[in-house]
């Protein structure tokens, strides 16, 4: 009877598939995870060729549909655009580590199956920047090996409702490294805007901010939480500077107060952004490793913005990233070496951090 399925089996069988994801491939032919390593123990040729891949994706255009005066231009902006419209929906929220975990994994995927980059997503290890005195020295901010450093001092906008960030010392256009001398080369925002507007890469080194969030104490803060819910809220802090955590401390330690980093919309602006995400995400895979059977379905906090105590989001959440992968579900990030589940979370760290 091979070849003559009824219409009825054969739609079964088709919605079978289309459906249930196929399961991950067992044995041999099981995908080998990445291994994510730290930016400085990158080879010069190994972070020659990731810089390169930036710089193809800022390349190549955006497949986001056109919409009147778009400011996406690039590959590059589509995930920046996707930031910026899901901004009020993706922070303080239960889902905020998973959609971020997410994120970085299909920029990693974009930057290998796209520009041909061979690597895996390098991570960026703060704690080693600290203390304040180290910061500016780090070698992220290499202007030969890295992604450059501080924008000279600006002023503050003296009308603006934020205060601003404590310890600023730059916001101008960063003036060295792979990304300066680019009048045009971010074209979304400042905030929410997402018609064109060409602007330079700005930084606003806080390396006071920096060394009070980022530093080993923090992380360790961090990851002696009991449970997915605390842990979460201890990452993202705020929303007050002072009330920041790791995340806030990337952030705000980079981007100041003028700084696309420092911009809650646009902070993918920053090729930076990776790596500080990166290295929260193997805080969160750190912290779920040390009670890995729990932890990897251990999810919790608020649909909505700042909604402790409202509805929990739960395994089933979904996630989307635009025009740039796949719908998925918290569940699906659950795992970074899933390899299969989810089709794109299939990766590992070179080291992670322990309770000391
Ligand atoms: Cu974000």
């Amino acid at each position: 009877m091979a070849g003559k399925l009824s219409f009825w089996a054969a739609a079964l069988l088709l919605a079978t598939f289309v459906t249930a994801a196929p399961p991950p491939p067992r044995g041999p032919n099981r995908p080998k995870p990445l291994i994510r390593k730290e930016w400085r123990t990158l080879k010069p040729h190994e972070k020659r060729d990731y810089l390169k891949a930036v710089k193809c994706i800022l390349a190549k255009p955006a497949l986001t549909p056109p919409f009147p005066d778009s400011g996406v231009i690039s590959r590059y902006d589509d995930l920046v655009y996707t930031h910026i419209e899901q901004t009020m929906s993706i922070h303080f929220t239960g889902h905020f580590l998973p959609w971020h975990r997410y994120y970085t994994a299909i920029y990693e995927r974009m930057l290998r199956d796209e520009c041909g980059y061979k690597g895996a997503q390098p991570y960026w290890d703060w704690t080693l920047d600290t203390p304040a005195s180290n910061f500016v020295n780090s070698p992220v901010f290499d202007a030969i090996t890295g992604f450059g450093g501080n924008g000279p001092l600006e002023p503050t906008d003296p009308n603006s409702p934020f205060p601003p960030v404590p310890g600023r010392t730059g916001g101008g256009c960063v003036t060295s490294g792979p990304f300066a001398g680019i009048p045009n080369l971010v074209h979304l925002g400042p905030f929410n805007g997402v018609t064109y507007n060409p602007q330079c890469l700005k930084r606003d080194l806080s390396p006071y901010f920096a060394a009070r969030y980022l530093a080993m104490n923090q992380t360790q803060l961090t990851l002696s939480q009991p449970d997915f819910g605390w842990f979460a809220r201890i990452v993202e802090g705020g929303p007050d500077y002072e009330l920041s955590g790791v995340h806030g401390g990337g952030h705000y330690g980079v981007g100041g107060s003028l700084g696309q980093m420092g911009d809650l919309y646009t902070s993918p602006a920053d090729p930076i952004f990776w790596l500080h995400h990166a290295n929260l995400d193997r805080v969160w895979w750190s912290w779920q490793k040390l009670d890995l059977q729990a932890r990897l379905t251990d999810i919790s906090g608020p649909e909505n913005l700042m909604d402790y105590g409202g509805t929990n989001v739960t395994l089933a959440y979904p996630l989307s990233v635009g025009v740039s992968g796949p719908d998925v579900t918290v569940g699906n990030v659950m795992d970074i070496k899933g390899c299969g589940a989810g089709g794109v979370m299939c990766y590992d760290y070179d080291q992670l951090y322990t309770l000391l």
